[in-house]
């Protein structure tokens, strides 16, 4: 098989914009999402567009179990993953420190720092054997500046940049590169996820300027994925035009 690219939260905006761009261009994919029905439908588009092989990898990227036994069992011809877009993460609310929900705080911790690691670890054990592959991981410019009422996702997202640091520093014996990517604000479902399916509230992110869309994040991710094998973006912040970072965006 040729390269193989596994996509964490491939059933929307940066993730799905990856597997679309991805399969285009001949790449065979392992997507995962927990929204079984999206990626199989998914697998089954690009499939039938690309003539490329799809796996689905159905799993919470937070259950250490699942995340383990998913990417320790597949199948032998779906092992040499040559990249991971390290992508799956929300933002759960956007509130007042002291206002905030500890639920909504467990679960970005759960999910954008610890399923985040897990995955991160358990392609890179198989990276390291054949001392090849590039972790692409999905940070943010709230990984750089934190803003009003964006505490703990902030601080996820900080963490990530803090990890994606310490990867490329102990992957480094391995040959294996590790990218940051830190896109601004996009016009994904991201904000429809951090409002709670509010979707008047989610709209307003993006009202009054140009945000990016995902395939424009996604063409970043594929430019940083495809350069010469002795070439490695270590970090990159992408934002649209009316952005400067995480509190600068001027709206009409
Ligand atoms: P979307 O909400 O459109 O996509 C998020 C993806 O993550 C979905 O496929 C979702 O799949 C998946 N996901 C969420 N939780 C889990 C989980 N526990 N296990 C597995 N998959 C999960 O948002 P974006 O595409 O915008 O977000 C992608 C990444 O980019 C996130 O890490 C986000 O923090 C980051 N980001 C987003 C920005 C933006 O403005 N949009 C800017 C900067 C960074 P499912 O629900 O099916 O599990
Ligand atoms: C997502 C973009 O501006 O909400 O990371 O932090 S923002």
């Amino acid at each position: 098989m040729s390269a193989i690219v596994f996509i964490t939260g491939a059933t929307s905006g940066f993730g799905l914009a990856c597997a679309e761009l991805f399969a285009a261009k001949g790449y065979h994919l392992i997507i995962n999402g927990r929204r079984e029905e999206r990626l199989r439908a998914t697998a089954t588009d690009l499939q039938t567009r690309y003539g490329i092989n799809v796996l689905t990898a159905a799993f919470d990227v937070s259950d250490q179990q699942q995340v383990k036994k998913v990417i320790s069992e597949l199948p032998a011809e779906w092992d040499a993953i040559d990249v991971l877009i390290n992508n799956a993460g929300l933002a759960a609310g956007r509130d007042y420190f002291e206002e905030a929900s500890l639920a909504d705080w467990d679960q970005m911790i759960d999910t954008n720092i610890k399923g985040f690691l897990y995955v991160a670890q358990a392609i890179a054990k198989k990276m390291a054997i054949r001392k090849k592959g590039h972790i692409i991981n999905i940070g943010s410019t709230a990984a750089k500046l934190v803003y009003e009422k964006g505490n703990t996702y902030c601080a996820t997202k900080f963490a990530v940049d803090a990890l994606s640091q310490a990867m490329r520093i102990d992957l480094l014996r391995h040959g294996i590169k590790v990218t940051a990517v830190n896109p601004g604000a996009a016009e994904t479902e991201f904000s429809l996820v951090r409002f709670k399916g509010d979707a008047a509230t989610a709209a307003k992110v993006y009202e009054g300027y140009q945000p990016l869309q995902a395939e424009d994040v996604a063409n970043v991710i594929y430019y940083a994925a495809t350069l010469p094998e002795h070439v490695c973006i270590n970090e990159l912040t992408v934002t649209c035009l009316q952005q400067a970072d995480s509190v600068h965006l001027i709206k009409k």
